[in-house]
């Protein structure tokens, strides 16, 4: 019952609370748009897995509608400025990779990083959150897994070919995502979370990641420190 003492100290109902979900919340709900739009965008970059992708977007689109209530279920507008703002520096990666056609790249900022992303804060999460969030974010994050294993096995089936671009672009957006983690410490704290957990779940889920589609330990230890300096 450890879940529930951890949860009953914290007090959903006060201002500090509901500021700190105002950006987490709107974060999680512009993650999951964003997830929504690049799969529609891989659909035409991958035209023999367009249905599949196609179905992921779907999911997507479900997710930002359950976290959407979660928001409302707390009364609580989410601070969607804030949130393009968070993602602005991956969301600009993935267009500008989308536009030339680098459907590597774009694979490993969605599935891979973002993915991780989402994994990690969602588990965290879930032991932490309120009931109602806790039912939905539990339904999300097994989606979650099934998203992840697509960008695995397809990079995992291309592995020689993608190497050297998913090495680069591993070094262009892993830095992002220390500096995201940095912008949401705070917040996240005030909702239970902690940054060091955060840091440590998002790492095992990518290395996992990294290892199943062919990079050796080496390698996952090379990729895993760029722009550790900054977390
Ligand atoms: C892809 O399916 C979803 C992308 C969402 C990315 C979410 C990143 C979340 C980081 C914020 C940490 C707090 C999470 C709280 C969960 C409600
Ligand atoms: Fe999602
Ligand atoms: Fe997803």
């Amino acid at each position: 019952m450890q879940q529930l003492s951890v949860s009953s100290e914290l007090d959903f109902q006060s201002e500090s609370y509901k500021d700190a979900y105002s950006r987490i919340n709107a974060i999680v709900i512009e993650g999951e748009q964003e997830a929504h739009d690049n799969y529609l965008k891989l659909a035409e970059l991958l035209p023999d897995h367009k249905e599949e992708l196609i179905r992921l977007s779907k999911m997507e689109n479900r997710h930002m509608k359950g976290f959407q209530s979660c928001g409302r279920n707390l009364s609580v507008t989410p601070d969607m400025d804030f949130a393009r703002t968070f993602f602005s520096g991956l969301h600009g990666n993935f267009q500008k990779a989308a536009a030339t056609g680098n459907v590597v790249t774009c694979l490993l900022i969605q599935s891979l990083i973002i993915e991780c992303f989402a994994i990690a804060a969602y588990n965290i999460y879930i032991p932490v959150a309120d009931p109602f969030a806790r039912k939905i974010t539990e339904g999300v994050v097994k989606d979650e897994y099934t998203h992840l294993n697509f960008g695995e096995v397809w990079l995992k089936d291309h592995f020689e070919a993608s190497k050297a671009e998913l090495e680069e672009a591993n070094r262009q957006n892993l830095p992002l995502v220390w500096r995201m983690l940095n912008d949401v410490a705070d917040d996240a704290h005030n909702l239970g979370m902690e940054k060091d957990a955060l840091v440590e779940d998002f790492m095992i889920a990518y290395g996992e990641a990294l290892s199943n589609i062919g990079f050796t330990t080496r390698d996952i230890m090379r990729m895993s420190a760029y722009g550790l300096a900054a977390a």
